[in-house]
Protein backbone atom coordinates (compact mmCIF):
# COMPACT_ATOMS: atom_id res chain seq x y z
CA UNK A 1 0.00 0.00 0.00
CA UNK A 2 1.28 2.85 -0.46
CA UNK A 3 0.22 6.64 1.52
CA UNK A 4 -0.05 10.13 0.04
CA UNK A 5 -0.08 12.55 2.27
CA UNK A 6 -1.36 16.51 1.89
CA UNK A 7 -1.00 17.66 5.06
CA UNK A 8 -2.56 21.39 4.06
CA UNK A 9 -5.28 19.93 1.40
CA UNK A 10 -3.36 22.25 -1.74
CA UNK A 11 -3.77 19.54 -4.08
CA UNK A 12 0.14 18.86 -3.45
CA UNK A 13 1.24 15.48 -2.22
CA UNK A 14 3.58 16.19 0.79
CA UNK A 15 4.77 13.02 1.84
CA UNK A 16 4.80 9.32 -0.16
CA UNK A 17 5.35 6.29 2.12
CA UNK A 18 4.72 2.74 1.71
CA UNK A 19 3.49 0.10 4.16
CA UNK A 20 3.37 2.00 7.25
CA UNK A 21 0.41 2.83 9.37
CA UNK A 22 1.06 6.00 10.74
CA UNK A 23 3.08 9.32 10.19
CA UNK A 24 4.74 12.40 11.71
CA UNK A 25 4.47 15.96 10.45
CA UNK A 26 5.50 18.89 12.21
CA UNK A 27 2.82 21.67 11.14
CA UNK A 28 3.91 25.78 10.98
CA UNK A 29 1.30 27.98 13.29
CA UNK A 30 -2.29 27.82 11.72
CA UNK A 31 -4.91 25.21 11.10
CA UNK A 32 -4.86 22.46 8.46
CA UNK A 33 -7.43 20.36 6.83
CA UNK A 34 -5.42 16.75 6.00
CA UNK A 35 -6.15 14.57 2.83
CA UNK A 36 -5.15 11.17 2.49
CA UNK A 37 -4.98 9.00 -0.41
CA UNK A 38 -4.14 5.32 -0.51
CA UNK A 39 -3.39 3.00 -3.24
CA UNK A 40 -3.24 -0.34 -3.68
CA UNK A 41 -1.01 -2.54 -5.94
CA UNK A 42 -3.41 -2.73 -8.43
CA UNK A 43 -3.56 1.14 -8.35
CA UNK A 44 -6.77 1.45 -7.01
CA UNK A 45 -7.16 4.27 -5.04
CA UNK A 46 -9.37 5.97 -2.13
CA UNK A 47 -9.21 9.30 -0.44
CA UNK A 48 -9.65 10.38 3.41
CA UNK A 49 -9.96 14.25 3.83
CA UNK A 50 -10.25 15.69 7.98
CA UNK A 51 -11.53 19.31 7.74
CA UNK A 52 -9.52 21.39 10.21
CA UNK A 53 -7.98 18.49 11.42
CA UNK A 54 -5.27 20.29 13.14
CA UNK A 55 -4.75 23.34 14.97
CA UNK A 56 -1.32 24.74 15.16
CA UNK A 57 -1.00 27.74 17.94
CA UNK A 58 2.69 29.64 17.34
CA UNK A 59 4.95 30.93 20.34
CA UNK A 60 4.70 33.75 18.98
CA UNK A 61 1.66 36.51 18.50
CA UNK A 62 1.26 39.42 17.35
CA UNK A 63 -1.02 42.31 17.66
CA UNK A 64 -1.18 45.69 15.31
CA UNK A 65 -3.91 48.04 16.86
CA UNK A 66 -6.79 47.77 14.40
CA UNK A 67 -5.26 45.67 11.54
CA UNK A 68 -7.80 44.52 8.85
CA UNK A 69 -5.78 42.01 7.32
CA UNK A 70 -6.23 40.31 11.33
CA UNK A 71 -6.13 36.54 11.18
CA UNK A 72 -5.60 33.80 13.26
CA UNK A 73 -3.26 32.49 14.65
CA UNK A 74 -1.84 35.76 14.42
CA UNK A 75 1.72 34.19 14.27
CA UNK A 76 3.05 37.41 12.21
CA UNK A 77 2.47 41.18 11.88
CA UNK A 78 0.81 40.52 8.40
CA UNK A 79 -1.68 38.76 9.69
CA UNK A 80 -1.92 40.32 13.77
CA UNK A 81 -5.01 41.05 15.87
CA UNK A 82 -6.09 43.86 15.89
CA UNK A 83 -6.59 43.78 19.63
CA UNK A 84 -4.79 42.33 22.65
CA UNK A 85 -7.22 39.91 24.03
CA UNK A 86 -7.45 37.32 20.87
CA UNK A 87 -3.56 37.85 20.58
CA UNK A 88 -3.34 36.19 24.34
CA UNK A 89 -5.85 33.67 23.78
CA UNK A 90 -4.22 32.15 21.26
CA UNK A 91 -0.20 31.90 21.88
CA UNK A 92 1.30 28.31 23.41
CA UNK A 93 1.38 28.36 27.07
CA UNK A 94 4.84 30.35 27.91
CA UNK A 95 4.70 32.15 24.80
CA UNK A 96 5.11 35.73 23.75
CA UNK A 97 2.56 38.46 22.30
CA UNK A 98 4.25 41.50 21.10
CA UNK A 99 2.16 44.11 21.31
CA UNK A 100 2.33 46.88 18.62
CA UNK A 101 2.13 50.96 19.07
CA UNK A 102 -1.01 52.93 19.86
CA UNK A 103 -3.63 53.63 22.06
CA UNK A 104 -6.30 50.12 22.67
CA UNK A 105 -8.75 51.19 24.65
CA UNK A 106 -10.33 48.31 26.74
CA UNK A 107 -14.34 47.16 26.31
CA UNK A 108 -13.45 44.46 28.83
CA UNK A 109 -10.31 44.31 31.18
CA UNK A 110 -7.85 41.71 29.54
CA UNK A 111 -7.31 38.79 30.94
CA UNK A 112 -4.21 36.59 30.81
CA UNK A 113 -5.33 32.98 32.13
CA UNK A 114 -1.48 31.22 31.71
CA UNK A 115 2.63 31.45 31.75
CA UNK A 116 3.12 34.32 28.46
CA UNK A 117 5.19 37.00 28.10
CA UNK A 118 2.53 40.16 26.97
CA UNK A 119 5.15 43.17 25.63
CA UNK A 120 4.70 46.00 24.01
CA UNK A 121 7.07 46.11 20.84
CA UNK A 122 8.59 49.42 21.52
CA UNK A 123 7.79 50.49 25.36
CA UNK A 124 5.83 52.23 27.54
CA UNK A 125 5.88 55.44 25.60
CA UNK A 126 4.19 53.96 22.36
CA UNK A 127 2.14 51.35 23.76
CA UNK A 128 -0.78 52.93 26.04
CA UNK A 129 -4.09 51.13 27.40
CA UNK A 130 -7.07 53.19 27.92
CA UNK A 131 -9.95 52.52 30.51
CA UNK A 132 -11.51 55.38 29.28
CA UNK A 133 -12.09 55.67 33.24
CA UNK A 134 -14.36 52.74 33.13
CA UNK A 135 -13.25 50.01 32.32
CA UNK A 136 -9.93 47.85 34.32
CA UNK A 137 -6.63 46.67 32.62
CA UNK A 138 -4.81 43.77 32.63
CA UNK A 139 -6.16 40.93 35.31
CA UNK A 140 -3.39 38.23 36.04
CA UNK A 141 -5.76 34.51 36.53
CA UNK A 142 -3.43 32.22 35.45
CA UNK A 143 0.23 31.71 37.41
CA UNK A 144 3.12 33.58 36.02
CA UNK A 145 2.48 35.42 33.24
CA UNK A 146 4.59 39.18 32.51
CA UNK A 147 3.20 42.12 31.51
CA UNK A 148 6.48 44.46 29.86
CA UNK A 149 6.33 47.72 28.73
CA UNK A 150 2.57 49.67 28.63
CA UNK A 151 1.15 52.37 30.01
CA UNK A 152 -1.68 52.03 31.49
CA UNK A 153 -4.03 54.83 32.12
CA UNK A 154 -7.38 55.90 33.36
CA UNK A 155 -8.44 52.36 33.99
CA UNK A 156 -10.04 51.90 37.44
CA UNK A 157 -13.05 52.36 37.36
CA UNK A 158 -15.34 49.29 37.20
CA UNK A 159 -16.10 48.65 41.05
CA UNK A 160 -13.36 45.83 41.19
CA UNK A 161 -10.22 46.50 42.98
CA UNK A 162 -6.70 46.57 40.76
CA UNK A 163 -7.45 49.31 38.03
CA UNK A 164 -4.26 49.04 35.93
CA UNK A 165 -3.20 45.47 37.07
CA UNK A 166 -5.18 42.92 39.13
CA UNK A 167 -3.01 39.76 40.38
CA UNK A 168 -5.73 36.65 41.63
CA UNK A 169 -2.46 34.63 40.83
CA UNK A 170 1.01 35.24 40.88
CA UNK A 171 2.45 37.13 38.47
CA UNK A 172 4.91 40.19 37.45
CA UNK A 173 4.45 43.24 35.82
CA UNK A 174 7.63 45.32 34.72
CA UNK A 175 8.57 48.79 32.97
CA UNK A 176 4.76 50.01 33.01
CA UNK A 177 3.29 53.40 33.61
CA UNK A 178 0.59 53.67 36.03
CA UNK A 179 -1.23 56.98 34.74
CA UNK A 180 -4.35 58.66 35.95
CA UNK A 181 -5.68 55.29 37.26
CA UNK A 182 -9.09 56.12 39.41
CA UNK A 183 -9.78 59.35 36.89
CA UNK A 184 -11.70 59.83 33.95
CA UNK A 185 -10.68 62.86 31.48
CA UNK A 186 -7.92 63.65 34.68
CA UNK A 187 -11.23 63.90 37.65
CA UNK A 188 -10.93 61.53 40.11
CA UNK A 189 -13.87 59.16 40.32
CA UNK A 190 -15.69 58.50 43.52
CA UNK A 191 -16.11 54.98 42.42
CA UNK A 192 -12.03 54.07 42.08
CA UNK A 193 -11.58 50.93 44.51
CA UNK A 194 -8.51 49.65 46.45
CA UNK A 195 -5.35 49.45 44.58
CA UNK A 196 -6.88 51.86 41.44
CA UNK A 197 -3.31 50.95 39.95
CA UNK A 198 -2.79 47.79 41.28
CA UNK A 199 -4.32 45.40 43.44
CA UNK A 200 -2.35 42.12 44.47
CA UNK A 201 -3.81 39.42 46.21
CA UNK A 202 -1.55 35.94 45.14
CA UNK A 203 1.86 35.48 46.70
CA UNK A 204 4.99 35.63 44.79
CA UNK A 205 4.12 39.01 42.56
CA UNK A 206 7.15 41.55 41.27
CA UNK A 207 6.31 44.73 40.33
CA UNK A 208 9.29 46.01 39.02
CA UNK A 209 10.31 49.48 37.45
CA UNK A 210 7.26 50.91 36.81
CA UNK A 211 6.25 54.52 37.64
CA UNK A 212 2.88 55.41 39.36
CA UNK A 213 1.47 58.92 38.94
CA UNK A 214 -1.80 60.35 39.23
CA UNK A 215 -3.66 57.03 40.50
CA UNK A 216 -6.89 57.81 43.09
CA UNK A 217 -8.72 55.77 44.91
CA UNK A 218 -12.10 57.26 45.50
CA UNK A 219 -13.74 54.73 47.51
CA UNK A 220 -11.05 52.50 49.28
CA UNK A 221 -7.50 52.08 50.20
CA UNK A 222 -4.12 52.03 48.43
CA UNK A 223 -4.53 54.56 45.74
CA UNK A 224 -1.57 53.82 43.88
CA UNK A 225 -0.62 49.78 45.26
CA UNK A 226 -2.83 47.94 47.27
CA UNK A 227 -1.06 45.00 48.51
CA UNK A 228 -3.35 42.25 50.50
CA UNK A 229 -0.50 39.64 50.23
CA UNK A 230 3.22 39.55 50.15
CA UNK A 231 4.65 41.09 46.70
CA UNK A 232 7.82 42.93 45.67
CA UNK A 233 7.79 46.39 44.98
CA UNK A 234 11.44 47.28 43.31
CA UNK A 235 12.71 50.56 41.49
CA UNK A 236 9.46 52.03 41.47
CA UNK A 237 8.39 55.72 41.41
CA UNK A 238 5.28 56.99 42.92
CA UNK A 239 4.48 60.81 42.25
CA UNK A 240 0.92 62.46 43.07
CA UNK A 241 -0.94 59.27 44.04
CA UNK A 242 -4.12 60.48 45.98
CA UNK A 243 -6.11 58.34 48.43
CA UNK A 244 -9.74 59.93 48.96
CA UNK A 245 -11.07 57.25 50.83
CA UNK A 246 -12.87 57.95 54.56
CA UNK A 247 -12.19 54.36 55.66
CA UNK A 248 -8.32 54.60 55.52
CA UNK A 249 -5.61 53.45 53.39
CA UNK A 250 -2.34 55.16 51.67
CA UNK A 251 -1.02 56.23 48.48
CA UNK A 252 0.61 52.63 48.61
CA UNK A 253 -0.42 49.89 51.40
CA UNK A 254 1.47 47.37 52.22
CA UNK A 255 0.03 43.93 54.07
CA UNK A 256 3.38 41.35 54.45
CA UNK A 257 5.47 42.48 51.21
CA UNK A 258 8.70 44.57 50.60
CA UNK A 259 9.08 47.81 49.13
CA UNK A 260 12.67 48.58 48.00
CA UNK A 261 14.67 51.26 46.16
CA UNK A 262 11.14 53.16 45.60
CA UNK A 263 10.56 57.18 45.51
CA UNK A 264 7.69 58.38 46.81
CA UNK A 265 6.86 62.11 45.85
CA UNK A 266 4.51 64.31 46.55
CA UNK A 267 1.58 61.49 47.71
CA UNK A 268 -1.55 62.52 49.75
CA UNK A 269 -4.36 60.81 51.99
CA UNK A 270 -7.55 62.93 52.69
CA UNK A 271 -9.33 60.50 54.33
CA UNK A 272 -6.96 57.98 55.94
CA UNK A 273 -3.68 58.32 58.35
CA UNK A 274 -0.99 58.05 55.70
CA UNK A 275 0.19 59.06 52.56
CA UNK A 276 2.12 55.96 52.59
CA UNK A 277 1.84 53.19 54.96
CA UNK A 278 1.80 49.39 55.71
CA UNK A 279 -0.22 46.94 57.77
CA UNK A 280 1.28 43.41 59.18
CA UNK A 281 4.62 42.85 58.24
CA UNK A 282 5.42 44.81 55.24
CA UNK A 283 8.88 46.54 54.66
CA UNK A 284 10.60 49.12 53.49
CA UNK A 285 13.57 49.05 52.07
CA UNK A 286 16.44 51.79 50.48
CA UNK A 287 13.30 54.22 49.85
CA UNK A 288 13.09 58.01 49.55
CA UNK A 289 9.59 59.42 51.42
CA UNK A 290 9.68 63.13 50.30
CA UNK A 291 6.71 65.75 50.69
CA UNK A 292 3.86 63.29 51.16
CA UNK A 293 0.71 64.29 52.74
CA UNK A 294 -2.18 63.99 54.94
CA UNK A 295 -5.06 65.53 54.39
CA UNK A 296 -5.41 68.99 52.65
CA UNK A 297 -3.06 70.48 54.23
CA UNK A 298 -0.04 69.88 56.83
CA UNK A 299 3.09 68.24 57.32
CA UNK A 300 4.47 64.70 55.42
CA UNK A 301 2.87 62.06 57.84
CA UNK A 302 3.71 58.60 56.99
CA UNK A 303 2.61 55.78 58.44
CA UNK A 304 5.77 54.38 59.40
CA UNK A 305 8.15 53.79 62.19
CA UNK A 306 11.84 54.01 62.32
CA UNK A 307 12.20 50.99 64.81
CA UNK A 308 10.78 47.84 62.57
CA UNK A 309 10.84 48.03 59.54
CA UNK A 310 11.56 50.66 57.72
CA UNK A 311 15.39 50.95 57.75
CA UNK A 312 17.81 52.37 54.70
CA UNK A 313 15.64 55.25 53.92
CA UNK A 314 15.22 58.79 53.60
CA UNK A 315 12.36 60.51 54.69
CA UNK A 316 11.79 64.70 54.17
CA UNK A 317 10.83 66.92 55.35
CA UNK A 318 10.96 65.31 58.86
CA UNK A 319 8.23 63.47 59.64
CA UNK A 320 5.75 63.86 62.78
CA UNK A 321 7.08 61.07 65.15
CA UNK A 322 10.02 59.93 63.34
CA UNK A 323 13.46 60.60 63.61
CA UNK A 324 16.45 60.16 62.43
CA UNK A 325 18.17 56.50 63.12
CA UNK A 326 21.75 55.49 62.73
CA UNK A 327 20.27 51.46 64.16
CA UNK A 328 18.19 51.66 61.35
CA UNK A 329 19.94 54.16 58.90
CA UNK A 330 16.70 55.84 58.41
CA UNK A 331 18.22 59.69 57.25
CA UNK A 332 16.12 62.77 57.68
CA UNK A 333 17.43 64.99 55.01
CA UNK A 334 17.04 66.96 51.64
CA UNK A 335 16.88 64.04 48.87
CA UNK A 336 18.25 66.67 46.49
CA UNK A 337 16.62 65.41 43.74
CA UNK A 338 17.67 66.84 40.45
CA UNK A 339 14.60 68.80 39.25
CA UNK A 340 11.63 68.03 41.36
CA UNK A 341 9.88 70.89 39.57
CA UNK A 342 9.90 69.10 36.38
CA UNK A 343 9.39 65.84 37.86
CA UNK A 344 12.81 64.43 37.87
CA UNK A 345 13.56 62.88 40.98
CA UNK A 346 16.87 61.41 40.42
CA UNK A 347 19.43 62.37 42.48
CA UNK A 348 22.00 64.78 42.28
CA UNK A 349 26.11 63.53 42.99
CA UNK A 350 25.88 64.65 46.02
CA UNK A 351 23.02 63.73 47.46
CA UNK A 352 22.72 62.28 51.07
CA UNK A 353 20.90 59.28 49.34
CA UNK A 354 24.10 58.29 47.20
CA UNK A 355 25.29 55.04 48.87
CA UNK A 356 23.18 54.71 51.66
CA UNK A 357 21.46 51.89 50.71
CA UNK A 358 21.84 48.15 51.97
CA UNK A 359 22.91 45.80 48.97
CA UNK A 360 21.55 42.81 49.07
CA UNK A 361 21.70 39.56 46.31
CA UNK A 362 19.44 41.75 43.53
CA UNK A 363 21.18 44.37 43.55
CA UNK A 364 24.01 42.33 41.35
CA UNK A 365 21.59 41.95 38.12
CA UNK A 366 19.14 44.66 38.98
CA UNK A 367 18.85 48.01 36.92
CA UNK A 368 17.32 50.96 38.22
CA UNK A 369 14.03 52.68 37.07
CA UNK A 370 16.67 54.33 33.61
CA UNK A 371 18.03 50.45 33.03
CA UNK A 372 21.53 51.30 34.64
CA UNK A 373 22.90 49.12 36.72
CA UNK A 374 22.13 49.33 40.10
CA UNK A 375 25.46 48.85 41.77
CA UNK A 376 27.86 51.78 40.25
CA UNK A 377 31.09 50.67 40.99
CA UNK A 378 32.88 53.75 40.23
CA UNK A 379 30.59 55.64 42.64
CA UNK A 380 31.88 57.27 45.93
CA UNK A 381 31.56 53.97 47.72
CA UNK A 382 32.52 50.94 45.53
CA UNK A 383 29.65 49.50 44.55
CA UNK A 384 26.96 50.60 47.26
CA UNK A 385 23.09 50.87 46.02
CA UNK A 386 21.84 54.32 46.31
CA UNK A 387 17.98 55.32 48.19
CA UNK A 388 15.54 55.36 46.00
CA UNK A 389 14.65 53.82 41.87
CA UNK A 390 17.48 56.07 40.36
CA UNK A 391 21.19 54.90 40.47
CA UNK A 392 23.17 57.63 40.27
CA UNK A 393 25.55 56.70 37.24
CA UNK A 394 28.43 59.99 38.00
CA UNK A 395 31.56 58.85 37.69
CA UNK A 396 33.76 59.63 40.65
CA UNK A 397 36.30 62.34 39.52
CA UNK A 398 38.68 64.73 40.97
CA UNK A 399 40.18 67.67 40.30
CA UNK A 400 43.86 68.98 39.86
CA UNK A 401 44.71 72.34 40.87
CA UNK A 402 48.37 73.02 39.12
CA UNK A 403 49.37 76.55 39.58
CA1 LIG B 1 0.20 19.88 0.22
CA1 LIG C 1 25.56 53.89 44.47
Amino acid sequence: MTFLWDFNNDGVVDKEETGVAQTTHEFPAGSYSVKLVIRDPNGKTAEYLVEQAVGSTPDVCYVVKDNPNAAWPYEKPENAAATIQPAIDTVLTGGKVIVGDGVYTNKSVITIDRAMTVKSENGPANCIVSGGGSVNGFRFTGTGATVEGFTVTECGNDWNDGGAFRFDVKGTVVNCIALNCGRKNGVYNNNSMRGSAVYVNASGCVISNCQFIGCVSGRKEGAAIEDNSSAAVINCLFVRNECRASDGGAAALLARGTVRNCTFVGNRNYGGPAAVSRNASGKFENCIFADNYKGSTGATVCNLTTTDRVTYTCLWPEQEGVEASETAHVIVADPLFVNAAADDYRIQSLSPCRNAGKNGTWDATSLDLDGNPRIYRFGHKNGIVDLGCYEDQTPMGFKMFVR
